[in-house]
């Protein structure tokens, strides 16, 4: 298991513990979240590959088994869309990302449950097969029923530049890790989903997009493309979230001088 590292700077929450892997959407909605909020906390690295998640230490704290897993003092949550509104709620006073009127958080949470009930098993019926039974394909019915996603997401943004509001609030962060993910498997028709790949191509520019869902969703490609176990001596990067946040504007800095 990675070792756990701390911030660097920032508002830093010592006392607040994320076990992830970058590969996973849930684990990179999590991370877009705390860097959209400036929020650091020390992050544990879990090699879903060799069943680090499913160690007796993991399970004590998540019987399901599954990443992402938070912990806040003694508090612990194992549901990425519990995560993200716990810490909205509990350390971002704004309400930007989360809105505090009941009917602005309705929408939210109504966006959560969609992705958590339809779009997190759609991905899963698409992405294991090739990830754990050496299946090189989606299937045909995976295809459908992720375009139908994509369908229902050009619906839902029928008159929105962002899924919950005027501005991305935690439905678009969300929205981000998965459909960036599923993209992957079943690239979005531009001609047919317009307002829906101008959306992901809008907040593929938010700096939380560049610095918490890149690298796992390039881990995440190269894993689809290749069926293989992706190499973690490449793409190395800083366990802490602001860390990563540095070292990744660093390299796209780096990446434009050239
Ligand atoms: N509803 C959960 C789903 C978590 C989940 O299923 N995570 C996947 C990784 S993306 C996992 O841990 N799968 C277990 C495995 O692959 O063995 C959440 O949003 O956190």
């Amino acid at each position: 298991m990675g070792s756990a590292t701390s911030r660097l700077s920032g508002t830093g929450l010592k006392h607040c513990t994320l076990w992830k892997a970058d590969r996973s959407p849930a684990c990179r909605a999590v991370m877009m979240a705390l860097d959209s909020m400036n929020l650091s906390i020390t992050e544990v690295d879990i090699n879903m590959d060799k069943g680090e998640h499913r160690t007796q230490e993991m399970i004590n704290l998540n019987p399901l088994q599954t990443l992402p897993v938070f912990k806040d003092r003694e508090l612990v949550i194992c549901d990425s869309h519990a995560i993200c509104t716990y810490l909205a709620g509990r350390y971002c006073d704004s309400g930007r990302l989360l809105p505090q009127d009941p009917g602005g958080r309705s929408i939210v949470d109504q966006h959560l449950h969609y992705n958590s009930s339809i779009i997190y098993p759609r991905f899963k019926a698409a992405a294991y097969p090739i990830i754990y039974e050496s299946c090189n394909f989606v299937m045909p019915q995976q295809i459908a029923d992720i375009d139908g996603t994509y369908s229902d997401l050009e619906c839902m943004l029928y008159k929105r530049t962002w899924f919950g509001g005027s501005w991305a609030t935690l439905s678009d962060i969300v929205f981000a890790s998965t459909v960036s993910t599923l993209n992957v498997m079943v690239p979005i028709d531009k001609e047919k989903y317009p307002r829906l790949s101008s959306w992901l191509y809008r907040i593929s520019d938010e700096l939380y997009f560049v610095t918490a869902n890149r690298k796992g969703l390039c881990e995440f490609s190269r894993r689809i493309d290749c069926s293989s176990v992706f190499d973690d001596t490449e793409f190395k990067c800083p366990r802490s979230s602001l860390a990563r946040r540095g070292q990744q504007l660093k390299e796209s800095n780096l990446e434009e001088t050239r």
